[in-house]
């Protein structure tokens, strides 16, 4: 498929991001550049190309990272939110209910073919459609819709003058809920094919004047909308034909720049090929995230989780929250390796961690765990009443030496420190954030 090339770029460079270690400015400024290549070969206008860099730079390099996220998680993040909002953002939606759909569009557009799609889609959510055929230059127009019809035993009205004699009787003789009225279309909108589809529209009376405009049409998509949008009049858009060509993004990023709504793309010529708009599914395919959304909502709750985070900043970092970081380190490798992903780098926070700790491995943090399991409740939330007398009772009752109580502690106020010195340290945790860096192969 075509498709796929504008898809496999985006796939390249989304693969590129999750492939370094560590993101730097200048990273992030030689990503910019690849994305701005692969989208203008893609045909998108340069202005709108250059809109989204900014704001892909403006929130990736400002001064402030969010609390707990390095520089590639933000890019990652700020890669596909973007690109969503590029092509739109929300996801469109049709009320599934009886009302009258006008397709409007030039020649070749996909109207005819689109209005038996949504006829079908209406069918499958169990409202009864009808076709009216108000092409009426075109000599097989009305035959094209016949046939489409009698594939989906659906009414198709066709008699009457002129396009608007045949509205005016099938709105007449109709007796199904939801009304689809195709019409003919131009090379180009001119001044008469206007005023035909407003003469249309006065008689019709449609709740929808979805304009189709075909995927090829590339950032062309865009002017054409607001000349529809300013001399008809349209409440959406339906871009066909994504599956034949690589300019599709670049036609619906048009469309969402010229104010229009997206509502449908179409996807092949089979009556089925016709899905509701939703952005966020389109990019997390293109890039061959599938699950992309779970993850970023995944993201947010982690993004919610404020007050584990601001806990440890004002420094009430407890024994019960060492704990849970111990245990979060289990089979997720050395600490040293996890230490690379905090923020800042990770040299300055390695030379403050006690002798040992990097390298301690699962023996060690277990013993340090049933250590922590012999505290009091209130041990535990104030570790520094902890003095010699208790620390004996703590290693008698957890069966440790001593000294490796003693080195818990110590290891505990270091952690506790770092907490700070990370602003939260979430990149510590466990939840969902570990696991989504996990999961974009951000290797801890
Ligand atoms: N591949 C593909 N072809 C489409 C799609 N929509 C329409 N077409 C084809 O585009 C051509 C023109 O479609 P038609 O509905 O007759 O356009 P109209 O002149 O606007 O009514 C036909 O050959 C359709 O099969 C689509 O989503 N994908
Ligand atoms: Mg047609």
């Amino acid at each position: 498929m075509v498709l796929d090339t504008f898809g496999d770029s985006l796939k390249k460079v989304f693969s590129k991001v999750t492939g370094y270690s560590l993101v730097d400015k200048e990273k992030v400024e030689s990503l910019i550049l690849e994305l701005q290549r692969v989208l203008i070969h893609a045909d998108v206008d340069i202005t709108l190309v250059a809109e989204l860099t900014e704001r892909i730079k403006k929130t990736v390099l400002k001064t402030e990272l969010p609390k707990g996220m390095t520089m590639k998680e933000v890019l990652v993040k700020t890669l596909y939110d973007e690109l969503v909002w590029f092509l739109g953002a929300e996801k469109a939606s049709l009320a599934v209910r009886n009302q009258r759909i006008m397709l409007i569009g030039l020649f070749g557009s996909g109207k005819t073919t689109t209005a038996g799609k949504l006829a079908k889609w209406f069918q499958i959510r169990g409202l009864q459609p009808a076709l009216v055929a108000c092409d009426v230059h075109r000599p097989a127009a009305k035959e094209q819709l016949e046939q489409i019809g009698s594939r989906l035993k659906v009414t198709v009205y066709r008699d009457g003058k002129g396009a608007e004699g045949v509205a005016r009787e099938a709105l007449k003789k109709s007796r199904e809920g939801v009304m689809i009225f195709d019409s003919a279309g131009r090379d180009a909108l001119d001044g008469e094919l206007a005023k035909e589809l407003r003469e249309l529209a006065k008689i019709v009376k449609p709740d929808e004047v979805f304009l189709v405009i075909p995927a090829e049409m590339g950032q062309d998509a865009g002017r054409q909308a607001a000349e529809f949008s300013r001399l008809v009049g349209i409440t959406g858009i339906i871009v066909t034909k994504m599956d034949g060509t690589a300019k599709g993004g670049a036609a619906l990023a048009a469309c969402r720049a010229a104010g229009a709504k997206v509502m449908f793309i179409g996807t092949g010529e089979k009556i089925g090929d016709l899905e509701l708009y939703d952005p966020k599914r389109f990019i997390g395919r293109l890039i061959g995230y599938g699950d992309i959304e779970g993850l970023m909502e995944k993201a947010k709750d982690a993004g919610l989780n404020e007050e584990a985070a601001k806990r440890m900043l004002e420094g009430k970092f407890t024994m019960m929250d060492f704990r849970e970081q111990l245990k979060s380190m289990k089979g997720m490798g050395s600490m040293s390796k996890m230490l690379d992903m905090l923020p800042g780098g990770s040299s300055a926070i390695k030379k403050k961690l006690p002798d040992g700790f990097l390298d301690a491995q699962e023996g060690m943090m277990k013993k340090w765990e049933h250590a922590i399991n012999s505290m009091t409740a209130k041990e535990r939330e104030n570790p520094d009443e902890i003095n010699s007398s208790r620390i004996k009772r703590i290693a008698a009752g957890s069966g440790l030496k001593e000294h490796e109580v003693r080195q818990l502690m110590k290891s505990y106020k270091q952690i506790k420190k770092v907490m700070k010195m990370t602003k939260g340290g979430k990149a510590f945790k466990r939840g969902p954030f570990a696991k989504i860096a996990k999961q974009l192969g951000m290797g801890i």
